[in-house]
């Protein structure tokens, strides 16, 4: 059991929650490797019928067809989504035109009074997918705190891209469902909770069961593992090299480099949702 809704999370719902009167769009930042469980419902309700621009970040992560598949999944449900790789610029660019198109009524209405509209919108999605990587993209110089942890962005910054768009970095937010474990299980894996609120050993066994599964030659090429065995961990310790005392495998070490290969694509293009 993950305990995963930190209580400063409230804080930050309530803070986000109080902007949306300020802006006129949302920029809801998903990772592309599992868009549907960083959707957070509480969020949904409260953005209600704000636009919103559904950005899959991270897309250099997984395999062309689950982009097509998810960015599908999200137009027809009516919304506007773009599947994007935040780390590079000229991605990043598109994430802006996509924006322009989802307020151009606006802009025009604005227009037609000879006034060029600023757009404001607000960044949200749940802690590390990218949402302060994809500000800094689109700016010369970075000015958005970035990092390979969930929590790293504090406090209000609002920031200009172009003279008439400025964008919200909001810190991410979780939500307290403590229903669903696989989904708890997904947020983890991808680094969106606290690496002290869940078991690296746990997360990797149920990361390995779903990865033989779906992806198992990518697994026993990276881990160099047979896919039959049914300790995987116990496999990826041993073809490691990595022992404690006594030539007892090292799960934990074991654990741990399963998390980071699968965060930084080493494993392959795997999709969780
Ligand atoms: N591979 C890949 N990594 C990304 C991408 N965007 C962000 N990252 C990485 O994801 C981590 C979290 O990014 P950050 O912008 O701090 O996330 P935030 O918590 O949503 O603001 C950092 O290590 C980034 O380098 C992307 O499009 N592709
Ligand atoms: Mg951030």
């Amino acid at each position: 059991m993950i305990h995963w809704f930190p209580g400063h999370m409230t804080k930050a719902l309530r803070e986000l929650a109080a902007e949306l009167k300020n802006v006129d769009a949302v920029i809801y930042v998903l990772d592309a490797r599992a868009p549907i469980s960083s959707i957070n419902p509480q969020l949904d309700e409260i953005l209600g019928t704000k636009k919103r621009l559904f950005v899959l970040n991270k897309k250099d992560l997984i395999a062309k067809d689950d982009e097509q598949r998810f960015v599908k999944y999200f137009e027809d449900e009516g919304f506007t989504c773009i599947a994007a790789d935040s780390g590079n610029k000229s991605e990043a660019k598109k994430i802006i035109a996509k924006l322009a198109e989802l307020n151009a009524p606006d802009i025009a209405r604005y227009a037609a009074k000879g006034v060029k509209k600023i757009i404001r919108a607000e960044v949200v999605g749940v802690p590390n997918s990218g949402k302060s990587t994809m500000i800094n993209s689109l700016l010369p110089r970075a000015k958005a705190k970035t990092g390979d942890k969930p929590g790293v962005t504090r406090g209000k910054q609002w920031i200009s891209v172009t003279p008439h768009i400025e964008l919200l970095d909001t810190p991410g937010v979780l939500y307290p469902d403590f229903s669903d474990e696989t989904k708890a299980f997904k947020l983890a894996l991808l680094g969106s909770i606290k690496d002290e609120r869940y078991d690296d050993t746990e997360i990797a066994v149920q990361a390995l069961s779903l990865f033989m599964k779906k992806y198992p030659q990518e697994v026993c090429k990276r881990f160099n593992i047979s896919a039959e065995k049914g300790n995987y961990l116990e496999s990826i310790a041993v073809s490691r090299g990595l022992m404690m005392k006594g030539g007892i495998p090292d799960i934990e070490k074991a654990a741990k480099t399963v998390i980071t290969d699968f965060r930084s694509g080493l494993i392959g293009k795997i999709s969780l949702d």
